[in-house]
C-alpha cells in the first residue's frame, strides 16, 4: 500500500470543502437576457431587478478588444510565481489576495486582485504587479473600467426611467460623481488539483469547492464578466440556487444592497456565490462594483414610497460610509441590511 502524506496546504484546502453543500450542475435557462438596444429594455430591466435581482446583458457596447486585452494581462499576472504575486498583497483594501476573503475569517478557492476604481489606485496596483512596465496594464484597466461603468450607468438610467422617475440620472450620477466609491476585482479560480481530488476520494469527501461564498454586494449595481468556465450561481426568491451558463461575450448584472434600499425593497439585492466545478480550466472573472460617494446618504427615493398606500421607508437613514463600516465587521454570508431595517423581525 502506498502511503500518501498530505502537505499542509492540501489539508488546509480541504477544510474549505467540508463546509460546502452539493451544487446543482444543470443550468438555469430562465435567466432574463436583456438586449440594451431593445426599445423595451427599460421595462425588462425593471422586471428582472424585481423578480430576480440579476440579468444578463447583450449588445452592451463594451469593446471585445478591451475585454480580451485586460483578460490576457490578468492571466499573465496570475501565472507569476506565488512570491511575485504576494508582493502585490495583502489587499488593504487594494491588492492581491489568496484564499482569504475579507477580514473576518471567510475563505475560498480563489486568488484575486481588488482595487478602488480610481486613477490613483489603478496606477498604484499597476506598478506593484508589473513594475517593469505598468503602463500597458494601467491603460487596459482604466479603459475597461471607464467602458463598463458607462454601461452600468446606462442600465441604471433605463431602470430609473422604467420606474417612472423623471430625472433618469438620479442614481447614475452617483457613479459618475468624481468621488464615487466604485471598486474593481479580478478573480481567478484554479481548477481543483489531482492531489486534492485524490485526497477527497480517500477521505470520502464530496468535492464541491467554494470559490467565493454566498453574499450580496453592498454597492448599487455590479457587472460580472467571466471567461467560458462555469461556476457562478444565484439564489432565487425561494432560496433555490441556480447556476448560470458562462458567456464571455456578455455581462451578468446584479442589484446590490444600496439599490435595494433606494427602491425601498422593490429591487432585490441577490445572493450569489461561485463554486469551482472544473478540474481542468481556471475561471477568470472581472467585476465592476458601482458605489456612491462615501458621504452620500442612502435612503429610499421619494417616488419609491407610495404614501397613499401607507408605505414607509423600510430602512433607517445611513451614509454609504456608515454602511461600509458596518459591513466590514460582518462575514460574507451575513445579511448586512438587517442592521438597518426599521422594523427588524
Ligand atoms: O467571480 C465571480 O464570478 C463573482 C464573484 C463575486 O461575486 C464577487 O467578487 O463579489
Amino acid at each position: 500500500m502506498v502511503a500518501v502524506v498530505l502537505s499542509p496546504s492540501v489539508t488546509e484546502d480541504l477544510t474549505v470543502t467540508k463546509t460546502c453543500k452539493p451544487n446543482n450542475s444543470s443550468y438555469f435557462t430562465a435567466i432574463p437576457v436583456i438586449d440594451l438596444q431593445d426599445p423595451n429594455a427599460k421595462t425588462l430591466i425593471v422586471n428582472a431587478c424585481q423578480e430576480f435581482g440579476f440579468f444578463k446583458v447583450v449588445n452592451h457596447g463594451v469593446p471585445v478588444k478591451l475585454i480580451s486585452e485586460l483578460e490576457s494581462l490578468a492571466i499573465q499576472f496570475f501565472n507569476f510565481s506565488q512570491l511575485q504575486k504576494d508582493r502585490a498583497g495583502p489587499p488593504n483594501p487594494s491588492g492581491y489576495g489568496n484564499k482569504k476573503i475579507g477580514p473576518n475569517g471567510d475563505v475560498g478557492w480563489i486568488e484575486y486582485l481588488l482595487l478602488k476604481a480610481t486613477h490613483d489606485s489603478v496606477s498604484q496596483i499597476s506598478s506593484s504587479i508589473f513594475p517593469e512596465n505598468p503602463d500597458v496594464f494601467r491603460c487596459a484597466l482604466t479603459e475597461y473600467i471607464k467602458e463598463v461603468k458607462e454601461m452600468v450607468c446606462r442600465v441604471l438610467e433605463m431602470a430609473v426611467e422604467g420606474l417612472g422617475i423623471s430625472d433618469k440620472e438620479e442614481i447614475s450620477k452617483l457613479l459618475r460623481d468624481e468621488n464615487s466609491d466604485c471598486m474593481f476585482r479580478l478573480n481567478h479560480y484554479l481548477p481543483y488539483t489531482p492531489e486534492l481530488l485524490q485526497t477527497a476520494a480517500m477521505r470520502n469527501i464530496n468535492l464541491n469547492l467554494i470559490g467565493f461564498g454566498e453574499h450580496t454586494d453592498p454597492q448599487i449595481m455590479s457587472a460580472v464578466r467571466s471567461n467560458n468556465t462555469p461556476g457562478l450561481q444565484f439564489s432565487l426568491k425561494d432560496g433555490t440556487w441556480v447556476s448560470v451558463p458562462p458567456d464571455p461575450t456578455s455581462f451578468f448584472l446584479n442589484v446590490g444592497d444600496t439599490l435595494q434600499v433606494m427602491t425601498n425593497g422593490r429591487f432585490k439585492s441577490v445572493r450569489h456565490r461561485v463554486y469551482v466545478v472544473d478540474n481542468v480550466r481556471s475561471r477568470m472573472s472581472m467585476i465592476f462594483f458601482g458605489g456612491p460617494p462615501m458621504g452620500h446618504k442612502i435612503a429610499a427615493l421619494p417616488s419609491m414610497i407610495r404614501e397613499e398606500q401607507g408605505e414607509e421607508s423600510l430602512y433607517k437613514d445611513f451614509t454609504w460610509s456608515e454602511y461600509k463600516h458596518s459591513a466590514y465587521k460582518t462575514r460574507l454570508a451575513d445579511n448586512r441590511l438587517s442592521f438597518f431595517l426599521k422594523n427588524a423581525p
